[in-house]
């Protein structure tokens, strides 16, 4: 295709801008069909379908880095270097642009340029057109053909044509979009739900570079870059769990129907972890291509383990579950056209794809066992270890179903249960220890709200085979009073409850507690999870009383947030010289997040340059010059900021170094201080970024020192961080402050006031946003390895003192 030296515009309109027009409304009147929802996921689909256009060109094999930039002003940015969207007219689009065609009608994508688009993402390859017309502006550059070509666009309508605005030596795409805000419920980009998902991308597409960049706050960047591809990723997943085979079994394969690649290493776990992806669309629901795979995995194994006699002739086959117990795969199939199912249209459909997928995996996996004999020891070893745990647990569960264990004829003898038999009205709570259980049956709703007290430890099951956890007395209660059986029996229609609560203690044992019985139910009963059915209660930390005020306060923001409301307006503020500032709260809370910046800025700072150079230059008034790129402007700047408090020398210059050697001495107490002071600090960001912030904090209070006064009490904050200190224990000031350390310390009434009532408590729903997320972080907690499990409890004991009054 040749470039269009002229791309006509979009003055008149033609029958072409007319159904473009009907297009862009349809998606804005019903923007849910097209990506989902106008809340945090839909929000997040416009990036993700911006990312995946570049990655099919890198698939094609055109692009190998895509670069996701979060901008100040809440834009994104996502670029490639691919060969760049054709911007050439198109005769059967009325001689419009190519460009403008991609980008204004819906499902424009792959219909022309044909090859190498052929890989496309069936369930989020809504196209790039949607972006434009969820999105307030979006602006678009192309490089191809030694020329960048740009166009803009307001809701997804052209604002001009197709424009050569530069030149450029090499190709590729790169668009900025502002997801409109009359759309969205809350445009804010995630960098956690970006970073997690971009790494996965990466992960699939070997060689591929994602690079995200977040410049909305302090600045952060990540770059995702797998040369093993999937094989790295099952070497991630498995970063805390301890394999039982050194080797990461990686195939491919290549044929008519698509082409297959898949990663696997057995652990010492006792759950499966196997993924699969279809043209890199996570297919939840599995399909076609996992169906192929279970069969070939579970035959191959069973062949092997026969001809080389680890299975005798009276040995039972080896049952598929016990050929995945353990493993850790990613299955990841790459087809010309998906067809996607079930529910939510993550299952594949495509029936030619479980042959494929089976014979590939059986030839290539024999061959590996036979060339491995060590790993495929290793592996068949696991696999009959678990078919035997199989055949006790079966013992097991039919030991525990005659003694009535497993169904809810005999429910358990703690469980309070409720009157109510309508299971969609009434809820369970599970209570961290008796004493709060006894205050919660006291407390509850008795016709609707059934209580289940659990003592002790829950038994930790990614640690312990089933028949230990079916033997484990908290367990069997909770398999008990909700009904529903767990794994393959599992049946959600006999939930007892459609509620389930977790209500546990606000400190680590609570949180470790909570974490035990999630994991339970996330390995054994997980569609209590997915469908919704599970929550935690969030019991108060703190009542506050003022006059005849009181409230319950959840968490320790929300705690200076009622202060603030309360008592802020009797406080007043001088600056120093004595001008009075006056504090509202939004001024307040600017004061807040500039001081936060500032004190991010200043850690960076002393992270780069130590604390010494940055104390010195705080102390001196060093750090407001600017001297550019002039070290003697640096020398008269030292010399000149003797003050009353300190007498400031230059000891040395290193003009090649570009440094200055500085002394003060403390006129009071004679006490000197040296350092070297590099001319480069004031180029850097950090230094900017600390300015900055001090700059909006001048802006909102003025400078130290400050006079604070409520009443008769004052005080005289020297520096922003102690005024902030000052503000909140004035604010403090003749309100009674109780904290609740744990769920024993609330009476019923109050336990009933602020975590039972329906009406007035907080439950947090759980669920699966993440499965990586939730695995991983659940194989984190409660698996083999340690080190990762006291890092956690460590930050999280941090977040829980933090918390202290
Ligand atoms: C079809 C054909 C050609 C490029 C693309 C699609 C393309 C689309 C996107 C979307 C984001 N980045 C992209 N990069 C490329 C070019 C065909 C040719 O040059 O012959």
């Amino acid at each position: 295709m040749q470039p269009t030296p002229d791309a006509p515009s979009v003055t008149h309109y033609d029958a072409g801008d007319i159904t473009v027009l009907e297009g862009l409304e349809a998606v804005r009147r019903r923007p849910g069909m097209y990506i989902g929802s106008t809340g945090p996921r839909g929000l997040h689909h416009l990036v993700y379908e911006a990312v995946d256009n570049s990655v099919d060109e890198a698939l094609a094999g055109y692009a190998d880095r895509v670069e996701i930039i979060l901008n100040q002003d809440g834009s994104c940015t996502v670029s490639d270097n691919g060969r760049g969207i054709p911007v050439a007219a198109m005769a059967d689009q009325g001689g419009r642009s190519a460009l403008e065609v991609v980008m204004t009608v819906l499902h424009a994508g792959g219909k022309f340029g044909g090859e190498g688009y052929k890989v496309s993402g069936g369930l989020h390859g809504v196209g790039i057109s949607v972006v434009n017309a969820l999105s307030e502006s979006l602006v678009t550059q192309v490089r191809r053909d030694g020329g960048v070509w740009e166009q803009r666009y307001e809701i997804g309508v052209p604002l001009g044509p197709v424009e050569r605005v530069g030149d450029a030596d090499d190709t590729g795409t790169t668009h900025t979009f502002l997801p409109d805000p009359n759309i969205f419920e809350e445009p804010d980009f995630d960098w956690e739900t970006l970073a997690t998902r971009f790494r996965e991308t990466a992960f699939l597409t070997r060689g591929l570079t994602v690079r995200l960049v977040d410049r909305r706050g302090e600045e952060r960047e990540v770059e995702y870059h797998f040369e093993g591809g999937i094989r790295d990723f099952v070497a991630h997943l498995n970063g805390t769990r301890d394999p039982v085979h050194r080797d990461i079994v990686y195939l491919e394969a290549e044929a008519p129907e698509g082409s297959l690649e898949v990663a696997m290493q057995w652990t010492g776990a006792y759950s499966e972890s196997v993924y699969s992806f279809a043209n890199n669309i996570n297919t939840h629901e599995g399909g076609t291509h996992l169906t192929g795979f279970r069969t070939a995995l579970t035959r191959t194994l069973n062949d092997y383990a026969r001809a080389k006699g680890m299975l005798k002739e009276k040995d039972d086959n080896l049952e598929g579950p016990d050929t995945r117990e353990g493993l850790t795969a990613i299955i990841s199939v790459k087809l010309g056209e998906p067809q996607f199912e079930g529910q939510t249209k993550t299952k594949l459909g495509n029936s030619e794809i479980t042959g494929f997928v089976n014979h590939a995996v059986t030839q290539r996996l024999a061959e590996y066992l036979e060339e491995h004999p060590a790993e495929a020891r290793a592996i068949c070893g696991k696999a009959i270890s678990a078919s035997q745990a199989r055949l006790a647990a079966r013992k097991a569960r039919d030991l525990a179903r005659r003694k009535g264990a497993m169904d809810s004829t005999s429910l358990p003898g703690k469980l309070a249960d409720c009157s109510d038999r309508d299971p969609a009205s009434t809820e369970l709570f599970l209570v961290e220890g008796d004493s709060a259980g006894g205050s919660a049956i006291m407390a509850r709703q008795s016709s609707f709200q059934a209580i289940l007290p659990l003592r002790g430890k829950i038994i930790n099951v990614e640690k312990a085979r089933i028949d230990k956890v079916l033997s484990n007395t908290e367990i069997q209660a909770i398999i008990t009073a909700m009904g529903t059986g767990i794994d393959e029996d599992f049946d959600l229609a006999k939930a007892r409850y459609h509620k389930l609560i977790i209500m546990t203690d606000a400190d680590v044992d609570g949180a470790h507690i909570r974490t035990l019985i999630l994991t339970f139910l996330y390995r054994h009963m997980r569609p209590l999870i997915e469908e919704g059915y599970v929550y935690i209660a969030c019991p108060p930390l703190y009542k506050v009383k003022q006059g005849n005020q009181e409230q319950y306060i959840e968490k320790e923001a929300e705690l200076e947030e009622w202060l603030l409301d309360r008592n802020l307006g009797d406080l007043a503020l001088e600056e120093a010289g004595g001008r009075s500032v006056s504090l509202t709260k939004a001024r307040y809370q600017r004061f807040q997040r500039a001081l936060k910046e500032h004190e991010a800025w200043s850690g960076n700072l002393r992270a780069t340059y130590g604390s010494a150079l940055v104390d010195f230059l705080r102390d001196h008034h060093l750090a407001d010059v600017d001297p550019g790129e002039d070290l003697d402007a640096l020398v008269a700047a030292v010399e000149g900021g003797s003050d009353d408090h300190a007498t400031l020398t230059v000891e040395g210059v290193d003009p090649a170094a570009g440094e200055v050697l500085a002394r003060s001495v403390q006129r009071a107490t004679g006490e000197a201080r040296t350092v070297t002071i590099p001319l480069g600090i004031y180029a850097s960001r950090e230094l900017a970024g600390l300015r900055n912030s001090r700059a909006k904090l001048r802006d909102q209070v003025g400078t130290p020192p400050f006079r604070l006064a409520r009443g008769s009490r004052t005080r005289t904050p020297a520096t922003y961080d102690a005024l902030r200190v000052a503000v909140m224990e004035l604010c403090r000031e003749g309100v009674q402050l109780s904290r609740f350390k744990g769920l024993g310390e609330m009476n019923s009434e109050q336990l009933w006031e602020t975590t039972m009532d329906p009406e007035r408590r907080v439950l947090q729903r759980v669920t699966m946003e993440d499965e990586f997320t939730l695995g991983e972080l659940f194989a984190k907690l409660m698996g083999d390895k340690v080190e990762p499990r006291r890092a956690f409890i460590e930050d999280n004991a941090r977040s829980v003192s933090n918390l202290d009054v």
